[in-house]
């Protein structure tokens, strides 16, 4: 099968996750990834939560399969003249450095665009460029408060929370990837590249744009509906932190079933969609409740929609989470387990779609990771394992017409 991306060379400039999630998502696809990787240490993942001693973490391996590994000091004069080398021959660069360390190496965008004037350089920064933080170096946390998410997850009572998901990270490493296949689009029209810029900041807004909805209501109504604080409560003017409610129109929470008082994932989402009311209030064992004035619709329902999920906890207390799915899933009620870690790495379907794979590696054996969450009719990526620090520097110096004296001189002077 052949792979979409392939005869694409990408620089692979990145290191932690948020580049990384992105070039690996193009290896993927068939791109020729080269990880450009300080010798003797390279990326910090490599060594960040180890579990197997001198082995690489799975941090760097679960975000660097498919790729080829070049070490390269590209302080080094030798260094410097490998990366034009290999600026000359690709097609994008990637990089995910602290503000100004590409231009500090001596890459600027002038100086990238000089050597090949048809590479696309692309980008993450904390901070979009003229931003007046666009000094700060930043990691996933930051910019989940920076960008909107913390403010509004969480409880009312409770402070600003971080998501588990790496909105900040993995996320703009996503929106770079948008941005480098536009780019490469781009280019075949124009016969030019260009500069890619993706902050981490404004990816987190852009996942977090129904909160910036939902200020706008507040602020001309004083009030958000669908929010747990709505009737009761009070509101300020920014939007409050709900909980788990529903982030749409739809009312929802998070509610115990049998066995929540040793499983901390004994838990199921339930949501009360307006037009199930009735398969709801069927399944429930309530029918007195669908032409009854106080439950009839979403309006008479909201003050009192805490007493509705304490009846629903009622009929959930003798089913564990997989038996009320299977009940209510036959009744077109949107719903679902709570999946813990462990269930999500041995659940079979995931593993049948390739969402979970298992692959192998040279050092640690195998380990499981994430597959491509896109899924297309004529390609199925296949993972590969992530490679060792400096595995293909021999070969990808070759490709680059360096001699084996060359290549022994290079090692011997450390610049590689
Ligand atoms: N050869 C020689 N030098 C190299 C090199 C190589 N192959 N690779 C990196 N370096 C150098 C850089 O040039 C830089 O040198 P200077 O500081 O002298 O310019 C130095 O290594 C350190 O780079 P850095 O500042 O990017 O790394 P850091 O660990 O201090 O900061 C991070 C890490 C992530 C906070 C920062 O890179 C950053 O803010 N990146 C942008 C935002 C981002 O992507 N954050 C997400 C990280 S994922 O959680």
């Amino acid at each position: 099968m052949s792979k979409p991306l392939e005869g694409i060379k990408i620089i692979d400039f990145t290191h932690v996750q948020a580049g990384p999630a992105c070039t690996q998502l193009l290896a993927w696809f068939g791109a020729d990834v080269i990880k450009v990787e300080r010798p003797g240490s390279g990326d910090v993942t490599r060594s960040q939560l180890r579990d197997i001693p001198d082995a690489d973490a799975l941090y760097f391996t679960m975000l660097n399969s498919n790729k080829r590994s070049l070490t390269l000091d590209t302080k080094t004069p030798e260094g410097k003249e490998v990366l034009e080398k290999l600026v000359k021959e690709s097609d994008v660069l990637v990089e995910n450095f602290a503000p100004g360390a590409l231009d500090r190496m001596g890459f600027t965008w002038e100086r990238l665009s000089e050597l090949n004037p048809k590479l696309i350089v692309a980008s993450v920064k904390g901070f979009s460029d003229g931003h007046h933080y666009d000094d700060l170096k930043v990691y996933e946390n930051v910019a989940q408060c920076a960008g909107g998410a913390a403010s509004t997850t969480g409880f009312w009572d409770g402070p600003p929370t971080v998501s588990a998901a790496a909105l900040g990270d993995s996320n703009t490493g996503m929106h770079l990837a948008i941005g480098i296949l536009t780019a490469l689009i781009g280019r075949g029209q124009t016969g030019r590249g260009q500069k890619v810029a993706v902050s981490m900041q404004d990816s987190v807004i852009n996942l977090c744009r129904v909160k910036l909805r939902d200020q706008q209501r507040l602020d001309r109504v004083g009030y958000l509906e669908e929010y747990p604080q709505y009737p009761h409560g009070e509101f300020t003017d920014v939007v409050p932190r709900g909980g788990n409610a529903g982030g749409g129109g739809q009312p929802g929470w998070v509610l115990k079933c049998k066995g929540w008082e040793t499983d901390p994932n004994a838990y199921i989402y339930f949501t009360i969609q307006g037009h199930a009311w009735e398969p709801i209030c069927r399944a429930l064992g309530k029918p007195e409740w669908i032409s009854d004035p106080n439950y009839a619709t979403a309006q008479a329902r909201q003050p009192h929609i805490f007493d509705i999920f304490a009846t629903i906890e009622e009929w959930l207390a003798d089913k564990t989470k997989y038996e009320a799915v299977d009940i209510l899933r036959k009744f077109d009620i949107p719903c679902a387990p709570v999946l813990s870690m462990k269930e999500i790495a041995n659940d079979p379907s995931l593993r049948a779609s390739g969402t979970i794979v298992e692959v192998p590696h040279k050092e640690r054996g195998s380990y499981l990771t994430v597959g491509s969450p896109i899924k297309f009719s004529g390609l199925k990526p296949e993972i590969t394992g992530s490679p060792l620090l400096g595995e293909h520097t021999d070969e990808i110096l070759a490709e680059l017409g360096y001699s084996k004296d060359q290549i022994a001189h290079l090692h011997a002077a450390r610049s590689v």
